[in-house]
């Protein structure tokens, strides 16, 4: 089978920072950064899936913005994709709910200090082009 399941990442930004979220579970992540978010369920799309998972993580009200380019494979059957989002007014500040126990706004020159999750390195990368120099 090559069926692929999309697990969405966002890379939240405000005020020219980015969000990132160190895991607490499970074991084998714990304690590595990522960009928040999860699998996308049958039938959702990815946007909406996105968006749900920031609320159900975080507590926020996001909306994404665009796609990140590019697709980074994680364990089969799964694939990282990524997009931009924002907090709508309003939303609530992101305070870990689920799989987090830290969370950081990073600025541009801060994005390399944290462990990112191996397979969110390239992503991350995509993203800090957006940014600005570093
Ligand atoms: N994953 C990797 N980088 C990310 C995200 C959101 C997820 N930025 C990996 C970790 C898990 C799998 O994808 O192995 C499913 O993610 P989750 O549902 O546990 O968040
Ligand atoms: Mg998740």
């Amino acid at each position: 089978m090559s069926e692929r399941i999309m697990v969405v990442g966002a890379a939240l930004l405000d005020g020219g920072r980015l969000l990132a979220a160190r895991r607490s579970a499970p074991e084998d992540l714990a304690g590595r950064w990522e960009l928040p978010g999860g699998k996308v369920e049958p039938g959702e799309l990815p946007e909406v899936a996105l968006e749900r998972e920031l609320h159900e993580e975080l507590g926020v009200t996001a909306e994404v913005v665009e796609r990140v380019p590019g697709e980074w494979p994680l364990r089969a059957p799964y694939v990282l994709t990524v997009w931009t989002a924002r907090l709508l007014p309003g939303s609530a500040t992101p305070h870990p709910l689920q799989d987090h126990d830290v969370l950081r706004w990073l600025t541009p020159g801060e994005l390399w200090d944290v462990d990112w999750l191996d397979q969110d390195v390239p992503a991350v990368r995509e993203v800090a082009a957006r940014l600005g120099p570093t």
